[in-house]
């Protein structure tokens, strides 16, 4: 066993804030590190203390590894937690971080390097049996033979990048025509994008779901999986909603994919939480992409289900502990949701929106969990990521965890910025998510501007309202600021009686 006290959050926002929740039950000190951006942030306040790693852009602060191991050095963590993006798969930073005598909670250097890679992925996950999209296993060296090759697997087919992920560098080819041309627009696009212009072929599955199998290993030479997450409803291959578990898996595929998941971490003697992507077609079949080596922003719907603490088991088997559960003790119970509220506005496709949080009150109650790291008044900055809080229910079945979520939504009160909040009940309240009939195209298939516009009126209904009561307000001069907007936000609720 090894012993840690004190552990070094490397990153920011709702996912510095929710490592420490656990760091805390464990009775185990934390560290903050913020920019100048993040100075009065959240998880500055709820760290035992916190150390300036420099200016605004992540470049020279939340990626900055010798920032971060002198900061550990400064304080005396033993344990750095990188949570995700920023440094939390950088293969170099984690060797860093070893040559320190620092612990990374995650996994090894040598695994993060083989998954970070598709092509050394697939070669890894060869040593077991599988299922890979048909295509090539080895980067594209000679045209006439990668030609070859999409004849033999079949049009359409996609080119990827081996150094992309999460659907960067990807490229579509309808006919052996267009081959050609596309496959050195992606070896270019690869080049400048990643310094690396490797790509491959696969047969491109024309409407998938995206499934992952959460899983978890221990120094021991254990691996368990904690069954899978639905994630085919993402925007641009930025995710938005997830599910645990997925409505389309039956107790067969779950096991096989399951099965796979664990082969599929034991090939790179995985230690830690990772993720397992997978493509699921229509008749069920399922595909090996890729393998995430960190902790995902949707990891609560998985902890929900299985009642796990997904950040306390990457601590425990970061001290060398064993896993204390065998893969039979674990069971699904329920079922949880997942929206992922962006400062974005689906009106206007989706552009970030930054500005101040001016109400910002959370739903409560049964079911209802919020992973976040602002507080109304703040500042939504414009370096980072959009996503500023999850949404998660849970409930006994898919039918109370959409109900919830719904409701959920529904007394989120955030104004000041635009969100997703209002795309995210429409994806709950529509046909085909509902009855569980959907696959990646969702949103590109069922979404524009109009399906808001309903509410869009409402809003503007809303705003003339609020015209009118500043206008009494001023005239009187009797009513506070406070009680015309919570006023407002009280017909707002009860909206649907009224119109
Ligand atoms: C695919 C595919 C269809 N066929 N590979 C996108 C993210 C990256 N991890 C892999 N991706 C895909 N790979 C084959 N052979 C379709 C996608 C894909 C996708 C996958 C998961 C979630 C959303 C997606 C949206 C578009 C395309």
């Amino acid at each position: 066993m090894i012993e840690i006290t004190k552990i070094l959050v490397a990153n920011r926002g709702e996912i510095a804030l929710r490592i420490m929740r656990s760091a805390k039950e464990m009775g185990i000190k934390t560290v903050a590190v913020f920019s100048e951006a993040d100075r009065t942030a959240l998880h500055v306040r709820y760290a035992d203390e916190a150390i300036c790693i420099g200016p605004a852009p992540s470049n020279q602060s939340y990626l900055v590894g010798a920032k971060i191991i002198d900061a550990c050095q400064q304080t005396g963590a033993q344990a750095i937690h990188p949570g995700y993006g920023f440094l939390s798969e950088n293969a170099a930073f984690a060797r860093e971080v070893a040559a320190a005598g620092l612990i990374l909670i995650g996994p090894t250097p040598q695994a993060m390097e083989t998954m970070g890679n598709k092509l050394s992925a697939k070669a890894a996950a060869l040593q077991y049996q599988i299922p890979m999209v048909p295509g090539t296993e080895e980067a594209i060296t000679d045209i006439n033979e990668a030609k070859q090759r999409a004849i033999e697997v079949g049009f359409p087919i996609l080119i990827k990048a081996a150094a992309g992920g999460g659907g960067k560098g990807m490229r579509i080819v309808e006919k052996v025509a267009d081959f050609e041309e596309q496959m050195d627009l992606a070896v270019s696009e690869a080049t400048s994008a990643f310094g690396d212009g490797a790509v491959f072929i696969e047969r491109y599955v024309t409407s998938p779901r995206h499934i992952e199998i959460q899983v978890l290993g221990d120094t021991h030479g254990n691996i368990v999986h904690l069954f899978e997450r639905e994630c085919s409803i993402q925007r641009r291959h930025q995710k938005v909603v997830e599910e645990a578990p997925s409505s389309v898996l039956n107790e067969e595929i779950r096991a096989k994919m399951g099965k796979c998941a664990v082969d599929v971490a034991h090939s790179v003697n995985y230690v830690g939480a990772g993720t397992v992507e997978f493509i699921l077609d229509e008749n069920l079949d399922f595909f090996f992409l890729e393998m995430n080596t960190r902790l995902q922003v949707e990891h609560p719907v998985t902890e929900m289900i299985t009642g796990l603490d997904l950040v306390k088991e990457q601590i425990k088997i970061a001290r060398g502990e064993a896993l204390s559960f065998k893969q039979e003790d674990l069971k699904i119970s329920g079922h949880a949701m997942e929206l992922r509220v962006y400062a974005e506005d689906p009106l206007n496709n989706f552009l970030p929106d930054i500005g101040t949080l001016q109400t910002y009150r959370t739903p409560k109650g049964n079911g209802v969990r919020v992973d976040d790291g602002f507080e109304e008044g703040m500042e939504i900055p414009i370096y980072y990521d959009p996503m500023i809080a999850k949404l998660i229910t849970y409930g006994k079945d898919r039918t109370e965890a959409i109900d919830r979520m719904v409701r959920a939504i529904d007394e989120y009160d955030i104004t000041g910025i635009q969100t997703t909040l209002g795309f995210g009940k429409f994806v709950m309240q529509h046909q085909a998510f509902v009855s569980g009939k959907f696959d990646t195209h969702f949103v590109g298939k069922y979404f524009n501007a109009d399906s808001l516009k309903t509410d869009n009126e409402e809003e503007a209904i809303l705003a003339a309202l609020t015209a009118v009561l500043h206008l009494q307000q001023q005239k009187k001069n009797i009513q506070t600021a406070t009680e015309a907007t919570a006023s407002v936000s009280n017909w707002k609720k009860n909206r649907k009686k009224y119109i």
